[in-house]
C-alpha cells in the first residue's frame, strides 16, 4: 500500500462513531459547520489522504478496536487512523498538562499557570505516539499538516523518523509575547520542534511576531522576509496591530515559513441555512418570544479566557444605568461545558452560572426576564436563528485566538435589520472588523461606553458598519483560508 500525500494529525475526530444494533458506524459530523469539514476537503486536492486521532483504550499500549477506518463521505475517501490513549493518559495530556499548563500560557493568563500539575513525560509519549502514527500512514516526502498546541512536539518526532517530510503545523490559539512564552519551563524543546516544521501558521500577524521574538531570543533565529501586512488585516491604533510580519526565518541550514491568515466562516452555509423553511419557523417563534425587546447574544464555550464574566458584570451595569431598559432588552448567554472530567473550567461554570442567578434574581419581573443561559449545545441552524434575530452580539473574550462566534453573528444578520457588534480588541478577529464597536474588555468605562453606544446607535450607523463588516467577513471566509493555505502547500512541495 502507498502511502498519503497528505496526512492531517488533530486530536478531534473527522466523524462521529455511533452504535447502530450492537455494530459501531462511522458517520459524517451532523453539523456541517466548523474546521473540520475544510480540513477534509483538502483530501480532495491529492491521491490519498489520512487523519490521525485518537481513541478511548483500557490498558496502556492496547491497539483500539478500530485502529483503522476507511470513511467515504461527501469529501470523497480517505483513510483515518487512530491511537489508542487511556483514561489516565487523556486526562494527563488534554485536561491537566495542556489546558492547566499550556492554555493559560498561551492566553497570556500567567497566574493560571500551573507548571507543577503538568505531567510532561506523558504528554511527550503522547505527541510521539501521534508523530509515528502520522509517518505509519505518510509517503517519504508527505505533507502533514498538525494542529494546535496539544501536539506541539509532533514535529519534531516526525522529523527523525521522515526527514524528507513536509511538515506544515497551525495554532488556533494566540501564540503570547516571548516574555509570557518564557514561562514554559519546556519552551527549547516546544520552539525547537516548531522550528523543525517546513511553515507555521498563525491567524494573525501578531502571533507570528511574537513567535518571531521567542524564536530569536531562546534559539537565534534570524529573519530572513518580513512584510507588510495586506490592508484588510492591518488597521492603525488597535491592541492587535501589526503593520508588518516575518514570513520566514532562518535557523542554522533551515528555512522556515511563517504564515498569517485567519480561518474565516462559511457565509454562504450560512446564508443557505437561514434561508430554508424551519429557519423561518424557528425566527418566527423567536420573533413571537420577544415582542418588541431587543436581543442581544453573546456566545462561547465556559473558559475563563472567553470573557463571560465580563460580559455579564456589564451588562448588570448597563441595568443599573440605565433603568428605561427594564423590560425593553435580553440577554442570551450560552456558555457550552467542557468534556466530563476537565475540572479546569469548574470554577468558571460556577461563577457564570451563580452571575446570572444573582443577575436575573436582582432585575427580574414576574413578566420579565432580562437573561436566558444555555448550557448544553443549541442545534446549529438554531444557533444561526438567533444570531439573525439579535440586534446585538457581545464578544468580550480577554484573549481569544480569533473567534468565529463574531463572524457568524455578522453572516448572519439581514442587511435589512443590520445589528452592531461589540467586540473585544483582545481577539484576533478584531484586525479584520475594525468596524465593530471595539472596547477593552479589561477596562468597565470602555465596555461600557461601548454597549452605550451600541445600543444608541442610530440606523444609518448600524447598517453602514454591518456592511463593511460583512464585507470583510466575505472576503476572509473559509474558501479564501483554504485557498491561502493551498498556494502554500503547493509552493512548499515545489521547494
Ligand atoms: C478555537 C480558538 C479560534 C458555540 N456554542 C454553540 C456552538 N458554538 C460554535 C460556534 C463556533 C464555535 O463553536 C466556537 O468557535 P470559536 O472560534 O469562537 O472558539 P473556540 O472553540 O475557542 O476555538 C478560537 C478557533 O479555535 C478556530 O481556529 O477562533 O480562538 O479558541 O463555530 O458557532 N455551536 C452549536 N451550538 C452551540 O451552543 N451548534
Amino acid at each position: 500500500m502507498s502511502g498519503s500525500d497528505l496526512v492531517i494529525v488533530y486530536h478531534r475526530q473527522p466523524f462521529e462513531e455511533v452504535e447502530v444494533d450492537g455494530r459501531v458506524e462511522f458517520r459524517e459530523h451532523k453539523s456541517p459547520n466548523g474546521i473540520v469539514p475544510t480540513l477534509k476537503s483538502f483530501f480532495q486536492t491529492v491521491d490519498r489522504g489520512s487523519w490521525v486521532a485518537w481513541q478511548h483504550v483500557d490498558e496502556l499500549g492496547q491497539e483500539p478496536e478500530h485502529p483503522h477506518v476507511t470513511m467515504d463521505d461527501r469529501h470523497g475517501t480517505y483513510e483515518v487512523s487512530r491511537i489508542g490513549l487511556t483514561p489516565a493518559q487523556v486526562a494527563s495530556f488534554y485536561h491537566v498538562t495542556s489546558k492547566a499548563a499550556l492554555w493559560p500560557v498561551l492566553h497570556s493568563f500567567a497566574l493560571n499557570f500551573d507548571a507543577q500539575a503538568a505531567d510532561w513525560e506523558t504528554y511527550r509519549e503522547v505527541n510521539r505516539l501521534f508523530a509515528e502514527a502520522a509517518c505509519e500512514q505518510a509517503s517519504d516526502d508527505a505533507l502533514i499538516w498538525i494542529h494546535d498546541y496539544n501536539l506541539w512536539l509532533v514535529p519534531s518526532f516526525i522529523r527523525q523518523i521522515k526527514p524528507d517530510a513536509k511538515v506544515a503545523f497551525f495554532h488556533h490559539t494566540p501564540f503570547p509575547s516571548a516574555d509570557v512564552f518564557a514561562l514554559l519551563p519546556w519552551r527549547d524543546e516546544i520552539v525547537d520542534s516548531l522550528l523543525a516544521c517546513d511553515i507555521v501558521g498563525f491567524h494573525i500577524p501578531r502571533y507570528a511576531e511574537n513567535f518571531v521574538q521567542v524564536a530569536r531570543s531562546l534559539r537565534g533565529a534570524e529573519v530572513a522576509e518580513k512584510v507588510a501586512v495586506e490592508d484588510g488585516l492591518s488597521p492603525h491604533g488597535m491592541a492587535l496591530s501589526e503593520p508588518e510580519v516575518t514570513t520566514k526565518l532562518r535557523y542554522w541550514d533551515r528555512e522556515v515559513r511563517l504564515d498569517s491568515f485567519p480561518i474565516g466562516t462559511n457565509p454562504t452555509l450560512i446564508r443557505k441555512v437561514l434561508g430554508e423553511r424551519a429557519a423561518g419557523e424557528k425566527g418566527f417563534e423567536i420573533a413571537n418570544e420577544l415582542g418588541d425587546q431587543q436581543l442581544i447574544v453573546s456566545v462561547g464555550r465556559v473558559d475563563y479566557t472567553k470573557g463571560t464574566i465580563e460580559t455579564l458584570l456589564a451588562y448588570e451595569r448597563l441595568l443599573e444605568r440605565r433603568p428605561e431598559l427594564h423590560k425593553r432588552i435580553k440577554l442570551m448567554v450560552t456558555s457550552v461545558a467542557p468534556a466530563s472530567g476537565m475540572t479546569v473550567y469548574d470554577e468558571t461554570r460556577h461563577e457564570i452560572e451563580q452571575q446570572v442567578g444573582r443577575i436575573h434574581g436582582r432585575f427580574a419581573t414576574l413578566d420579565w426576564g432580562p437573561i436566558m443561559l444555555f448550557t448544553t449545545p443549541i442545534p446549529f441552524e438554531e444557533l444561526l436563528s438567533y444570531y439573525r434575530a439579535a440586534d446585538q452580539c457581545w464578544i468580550t473574550p480577554l484573549r481569544d485566538g480569533l473567534n468565529l462566534v463574531a463572524k457568524e453573528y455578522v453572516a448572519s444578520k439581514d442587511p435589512l435589520e443590520p445589528g452592531v457588534l461589540v467586540l473585544s480588541e483582545f481577539t484576533g478577529c478584531s484586525v479584520e472588523l475594525p468596524d465593530a464597536v471595539i472596547a477593552n474588555p479589561y477596562s468597565h468605562e470602555s465596555l461600557d461606553a461601548a454597549i452605550d453606544h451600541a445600543i444608541d446607535m442610530s440606523v444609518e450607523e448600524r447598517a453602514n458598519r454591518m456592511a463593511r463588516l460583512t464585507a470583510s467577513v466575505d472576503h476572509y471566509d473559509i474558501e479564501h483560508w483554504a485557498g491561502h493555505i493551498l498556494t502554500q502547500f503547493e509552493a512548499l512541495r515545489s521547494r
